[in-house]
């Protein structure tokens, strides 16, 4: 198949992009470079096409989708607090972007599209685990734009037969994961510091839960997406359907890094939401997901990669 990805160069896309390209299909990817890195590529660098353009670029975006079969759509700001500091940037990539994305596969044909949405979209809705039925209250610039992105999907599936399936992720760690902003997720951080001895400081009491998900297990629902038929217009979780507490992150990290690391406590983040957990049955029953790596063992490769890399 011939696919676009856009973020390709990004964290989550350059894993989507390398497992492409080993399954043998025609690969390019698309992205500005603010966030992503040529070097996430050199994998693949010799069989995949860096298109370095921004997906605010709706001319651009239109000529690199034609003659495209599939295109997964990775490219956004993914910060929270970042949302909250900058909604009109956060709107214009993470609303706007998308909305070029499927007025492109549109326009040019596309058969589908799969978007990486968030777990931001259900907010602090006491429920647990978070099931796709559930009334999605964001609490932030970014929740809200993931969740409209999501709407635009469904409709574009309803409206113009453009296959459109929505992945809300919740929270995905694992190699190339940039730790080098205080926007970046958390694991990224905290194995960052705990490698080079340094201290972290948790937002809170440490309490707040996430469903930590390894980066393989989402690249394998994006594929799941991509070409399972009769799937249109859906929307699923991808987790593990585990919820782990910051402090026992930080456990783990320890016990696999071998020493201790310095905790410090801030304020709660503007924005945060405190418990975070995947019902993960609508995927595994549908798309036969099922998160293979779990987050020890994701853990554990991420902290050999960056040894090996130091
Ligand atoms: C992550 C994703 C977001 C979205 C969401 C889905 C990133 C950067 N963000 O948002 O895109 O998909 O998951 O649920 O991947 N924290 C600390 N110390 C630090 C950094 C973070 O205590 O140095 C806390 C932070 O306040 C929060 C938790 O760790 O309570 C997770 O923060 P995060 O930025 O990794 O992820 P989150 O859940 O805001």
């Amino acid at each position: 198949m011939k696919i676009l990805v856009t973020g390709g160069a990004g964290f989550i896309g350059s894993h989507i992009v390398e497992r492409l390209v080993r399954e043998g299909h025609e690969v390019k990817a698309y992205d500005n470079l603010s966030s992503g890195k040529r070097e996430n590529l050199a994998a693949v660098a010799s069989d995949v096409e860096l298109v370095e353009a921004d997906v605010r670029d709706a001319p651009q975006l239109d000529f690199y989708a034609a003659g495209c079969d599939v295109i997964f759509h990775e490219a956004a700001v993914v910060s929270v607090p970042y949302s909250v500091e900058h909604p009109q940037e956060t709107h214009d990539v993470n609303i706007q972007g998308t909305l070029n994305v499927l007025h492109a596969a549109k326009r040019r044909g596309v058969k589908r599209v799969v978007f990486a949405c968030s777990a931001a979209i259900y907010g602090d809705d006491p429920e647990m685990p978070k099931r796709e039925t559930m009334r999605p209250q964001p609490m932030s610039p970014y929740g809200i734009e993931k969740l409209t992105s999501e709407y635009y999907l469904s409709v574009w599936s309803q409206l113009y037969g453009v296959e459109t399936v929505s992945l809300r992720y919740f929270n995905v760690f694992g190699e190339r994961q940039d730790p080098g902003s205080p926007y970046s997720g958390v694991i990224s951080i905290f194995v960052d510091r705990a490698l080079r001895g340094a201290g972290v400081t948790l937002f809170g009491d440490g309490g707040q839960t996430r469903d930590f998900v390894y980066v393989g297990n989402v690249v394998d629902a994006n594929v799941r997406a991509a070409t399972t038929p009769g799937v249109a217009g859906r929307a699923y979780n991808v987790g593990c359907g585990d919820k782990t507490t910051l402090l026992q992150l930080l456990d783990t990290i320890e016990r696999i890094v071998g020493s201790k690391v310095e905790r410090t406590h801030a304020p709660p983040r503007a924005g945060d939401i405190r418990e975070s957990i995947a019902d993960i049955s609508k995927i595994r029953a549908e798309l036969g997901y099922t998160p293979a790596v779990g987050v020890e063992e994701g853990l554990r490769r991420l902290i050999a990669h960056i040894k090996e890399r130091r």
